[in-house]
């Protein structure tokens, strides 16, 4: 008793003396809070033209000696902090900028945490605004801006956005209808079109495993401004991701009572929209990405699982659609935003031989704001500065694709003993290979069992999946040369399918060699690989079935690559039917797909042709070194 007694005194003064060194600890991070003390906050209400109120947080330099750009980001994943004791850690797209001289501006998008208002998914652009009821995300950034020219004083009247993904989708946003103010814009993966090839869907596959795990924490309701959402809509404490969204059956599933329930109206929306209809259509960014004058930086990652096709696809409209603008790419070694982290300098087995983030916001990311918002240094940057992949060096390109490059085919071929990928067209009159795809044991996306989504999937040693009968292979021969792939690679697949429809997968991958005495790993490491889902083989917005057994051509665009398949290595395709659950399964039955039940479900015999008369290839643009 006496001792227990002694023990626990001492244990309160252990507990005292730590109390006390958190106190200490909270007061001097408190002081040392670097905004705090370089920053005044201001927390307000900015109406727009339709009345709706946006929270919006500024943050001005304490020396008001002299004046400052405006850089903005507009979030729907809360611009709080909230109040006026509260401070960010940081702000600003990346540290050096923090200290560079701005006056930053966070704002919660229409519909989201302090703002007023809906929120509508991806708000499609309003190119009429005949009244001031119809607003969009053009508008709330003019009328914001507005705002702040009329409020602030020590600002320089000019303006920059960017944003990461959804925020990157704000910051693009504004660039139709801009405010003259705005001089310099970074989306950064912007979302661009999610039925084709962002978030949601890629050529009308559904995201399945992303959108789920999206709107559970996305899609919480709310009755008025909130700054924080109760809870998740769904409990998902499920360890491995396949075996779950296996067990749950049809998508339609989703809506079943313990899970969505019909709480989230996104993915109401997502469900009840299975073609590219006017929804889709009407969300499409790139249409309106045209009369441009403001200059533009769009960064992206060749890994990013999200929107890497938002990336490229936004600074190619940009391109195409306007002329004498001023419109760059960075496309790094990134997952999805990894650009803006501390530090990336590997990913999985790769070593890039230097911090990538903090060069790209270094000498890319401030310099163009302190350009174009402040007169200051030199923007030298070419129009495309992009890594690759392969041997881990920074190219720059006076466009992208890259001006030279040579379209080069590689014909899948069963010509011989072996399945080979080959420049020369295939002889044999005849000739197919082909798989069962079973919705009940669909290709996995990836090795690991894991509850959210391998984020290394992108890059993975694809062994796993080429063992499969239902994954079939073509490779080259071990390479004589290095060769430089560049640009969107070409698919054109001959298929048919013993059902009326059916899911297509190509994967591009490198081999590390492993045989005539060259030390390797084998592994068969994935660079690109894409969905289409069959039935939009010729049109998204009217799908049509497939005749039984009656090949026919699948033609779509994988998003571009930068990589060298070095000498001694080989070039693969691999082909599938299904890539689980990062894409929902096919029924191989012509329906509208969130509508299936389990018993429409069934397999179906795959065929891919490859011969004289449908030679099945890939184009791949190759570069000089
Ligand atoms: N990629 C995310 C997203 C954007 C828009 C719709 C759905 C998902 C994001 O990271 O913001």
């Amino acid at each position: 008793m006496h001792i227990k007694n002694k023990i626990k005194s001492s244990n309160l003064a252990v507990l005292q003396l730590l109390i006390s060194i958190v106190l200490i600890s909270q007061v001097s991070a408190q002081k040392a809070n670097i905004v705090e003390e370089f920053f005044d906050k201001i927390d307000t209400l900015i109406p727009m033209r339709d009345g709706i109120k946006l929270y919006t947080i500024i943050y001005q330099p304490k020396d008001k000696s002299r004046v400052y750009p405006i850089h903005m980001e507009r979030t729907p994943y809360s611009a709080g902090p909230y109040g006026h004791d509260h401070y960010a850690k940081s702000i600003g797209p990346n540290p050096g900028m923090m200290h560079a001289g701005y006056i930053f501006v966070q704002q919660d998008v229409r519909g989201r945490y302090m703002s007023e208002g809906v929120n509508l998914e991806v708000t499609p652009h309003q190119a009429n605004k005949l009244n001031s009821t119809i607003v969009d995300e053009s508008s709330d950034t003019y009328d914001t801006i507005e705002f702040l020219l009329k409020m602030l004083k020590n600002h320089n009247g000019r303006v920059g956005l960017s944003g990461i993904s959804y925020p990157g989708f704000y910051a693009m946003a504004a660039l139709p209808q801009a405010h003259p103010a705005i001089k310099a814009v970074s989306p950064q993966a912007p979302v661009v079109d999610e039925f084709i090839g962002d978030d949601v869907n890629h050529n009308g596959a559904f995201f399945l495993m992303d959108n789920f795990n999206f709107i559970n924490y996305f899609g919480s309701p709310r009755s008025g401004p909130v700054a924080n959402y109760s809870d998740r809509l769904t409990d998902t404490s499920y360890q491995d991701a396949y075996r779950f969204f296996l067990e749950l059956g049809p998508i339609q599933n989703t809506q079943s009572k313990a899970l969505f329930n019909g709480k989230s109206y996104i993915w109401d929306e997502y469900l009840a929209n299975d073609t590219y209809n006017n929804y889709w259509q009407s969300r499409n960014m790139r249409p309106h990405l045209k009369d441009i004058r403001v200059p533009t930086l769009l960064v992206g990652g060749w890994y990013d699982a999200e929107d890497c096709f938002g990336a490229l696809r936004a600074y190619e409209a940009i391109e195409k659609q306007n002329q004498g603008n001023i419109n760059h790419l960075v496309m790094g070694p990134w997952t999805h935003g990894a650009w803006a982290s501390g530090n990336w300098s590997n990913f999985g087995p790769y070593q890039f031989g230097q911090n990538t983030s903090t060069y790209f916001q270094d000498s890319m990311e401030t310099v163009f704001f302190n350009y174009y918002l402040k007169d200051q240094g030199k923007w030298g940057l070419s129009e495309a500065r992009v890594f690759e992949t392969g041997s881990n060096q920074w190219r720059s390109f006076a466009s992208w694709p890259p001006p030279a490059l040579k379209p080069v085919s590689f014909y899948l071929s069963n010509d011989h003993t072996k399945s080979t990928l080959r420049k020369q067209e295939p002889l044999k009159s005849k000739s197919f290979r082909s798989y069962i795809s079973d919705p009940a044991n669909p290709v996995p996306y990836t090795s690991k069992v894991q509850r959210q989504r391998n984020n290394q999937y992108m890059i993975e040693d694809q062994r796993f999946a080429s063992g499969r009968p239902d994954v079939l292979s073509w490779s080259t021969e071990w390479l004589a040369e290095d060769m430089i792939c560049s640009g969107p690679i070409l698919a054109e697949i001959y298929v048919s399918t013993s059902g009326s429809d059916m899911d297509l997968v190509v994967k591009v991958i490198d081999v590390d060699p492993d045989s005539a005495g060259v030390i390797g790993t084998g592994a068969e490491r994935l660079v690109r690989a894409e969905v289409i889902r069959g039935k939009f083989r010729k049109s998204f917005i009217t799908p049509i079935p497939f005749k039984k057994n009656q090949p026919e051509l699948i033609q779509y665009t994988l998003p571009d690559i930068l990589h060298r398949f070095k000498k001694g290595h080989r070039l693969m395709v691999q082909i599938q039917s299904s890539w689980f659950p990062l894409v929902d399964r096919n029924p191989h039955k012509f329906m509208s797909i969130p509508s299936a039940k389990s018993e429409d479900f069934k397999k179906a015999e795959i065929r891919i042709w490859a011969d004289k008369v449908r030679k099945s290839r890939l184009v791949f643009g190759t570069l000089e070194d």
